[in-house]
């Protein structure tokens, strides 16, 4: 196909509920949405990049800057038949993982749609729904906390993952803990932490907690080994892990048992794949993580979450969780198994709204204009 128009369009979302991690508390998500267009069809991509560098280096403004100046006439007016060309032409762009993403995203929704096959098809799921539970951010106290987990339980989430940092943890983990004994639960700590506070996870360890995700530095594999070899729960890494060789490089010296794969911080859909892939053939679970996507990244997430290694329930929460109103529909709704089902349709299955889009856009570009 012969790619005819690329759009970026810079969006704020305001987020139903504010949402806060160790590092810092948000109240609206922005986000890039790309648009590929080409023989009258329109693929479409979530690039996840934040307003700052707090939760990865990259920010909006440096995956816009990327995205115009080097990934974009990578491909533009060029012909693009699969999503490994792609993946080639970007070769020579090392990081910004999450600009890669948000284009290579659109490319496979749009050869997706030429094809006449859901993107699921594509990467090869076979399920029709994926196994979710919920999120839930630092809460200014207990009680509050509390009363969420008990609403999201309520809804029908079978494994909730609360969000830790130095001051809010054993208390918060135990108090939730006697009070759902059985749920599935988990814990995420954004690198919070550094060795020094190995007794703390240890106290973890009596929760039966599914796993801890990313107790330590950002960037680190051998603290995270150290710190594994003394507990009983899966780390999980989130952060660390930027591409297929990071998910290697950390394996292989037992920083983690379980990987959070998120499309965005690894690069886009052929970098997931390969990390699913690898784990599967290691034996190591994987799930998919969430960076309160609209339902064009929800629609990404829900497909690939039905590939066959993603056997722990990923961060993908039902649509209403995050926003009043999406730029795209439908919305995702939760079934009473706790999963979220593949959409009908061709691609990703939602369709953009473009009256609410425009409502929350704050920037545009159109090459060629
Ligand atoms: O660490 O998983 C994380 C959101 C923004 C940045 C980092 C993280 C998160 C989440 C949100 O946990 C999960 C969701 O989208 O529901
Ligand atoms: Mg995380």
């Amino acid at each position: 196909m012969k790619i005819e128009l690329i759009e970026l369009h810079h969006l704020d979302m305001p987020l139903v509920h504010p949402f806060e991690t160790s590092f810092g508390r948000d109240y609206t998500r922005p986000c890039i949405l790309v648009a590929v267009r080409a023989e009258g069809l329109t693929g479409w991509g979530e690039c996840v990049a934040d307003s700052g560098p707090w939760y990865s280096s990259e920010t909006i403004d440096t995956a816009w800057h990327i995205l115009r100046d080097f990934l974009i006439p990578e491909i533009l007016s060029r012909t693009v038949d699969s999503p490994a060309e792609v993946v080639t032409r970007f070769g020579r762009v090392r990081g910004h993982p999450m600009a890669r993403a948000g284009l290579e995203n659109a490319i496979w929704d749009l050869l997706a749609q030429a094809q006449g096959i859901s993107l699921t098809q594509m990467l090869g799921g076979r399920r029709d729904r994926s196994p979710v539970g919920v999120s839930i951010g630092i809460e200014p106290e207990l009680d509050l906390l509390l009363e969420k987990v008990e609403r999201h339980v309520a809804e029908g989430y079978s494994r909730v993952k609360l969000k830790i940092k130095p001051g809010w943890d054993v208390d918060v983990v135990r108090a939730v803990r006697e009070r759902w004994p059985d749920l599935l639960l988990q814990v995420d700590a954004n690198s919070a932490y550094t060795l020094d506070h190995t007794p703390i996870f240890q106290e973890l360890d009596q929760f039966d907690l599914l796993l801890i995700e990313q107790p330590l530095h950002h960037e680190d594999i051998v603290d995270h080994a150290k710190l594994q070899a003394q507990l009983q729960t899966p780390v999980c890494l989130d952060e660390s892990i930027h591409s297929p060789e990071h998910a290697r490089w950390a394996l292989d010296i037992n920083a983690c048992q379980i990987i959070n794969i998120k499309v965005g911080r690894v690069g886009g859909l052929t970098a997931m794949r390969q990390i699913h892939d690898m784990c599967a053939e290691r034996g190591v679970p994987v799930w998919c993580g969430g960076m309160l996507e609209t339902n064009v990244g929800r629609a990404a997430n829900v497909a690939l979450a039905t590939l066959p290694n993603f056997t722990l329930p990923g961060d993908i929460s039902a649509s209403a969780r995050y926003y009043h109103e999406d730029i795209a529909e439908p919305n995702f709704t939760l079934n009473d198994d706790s999963t979220l089902s593949v959409p009908a349709g061709p691609g990703l299955g939602v369709r953009i709204i473009p009256a609410r889009l425009a409502a929350v856009r704050l920037r545009h570009l159109s090459v060629p204009e």
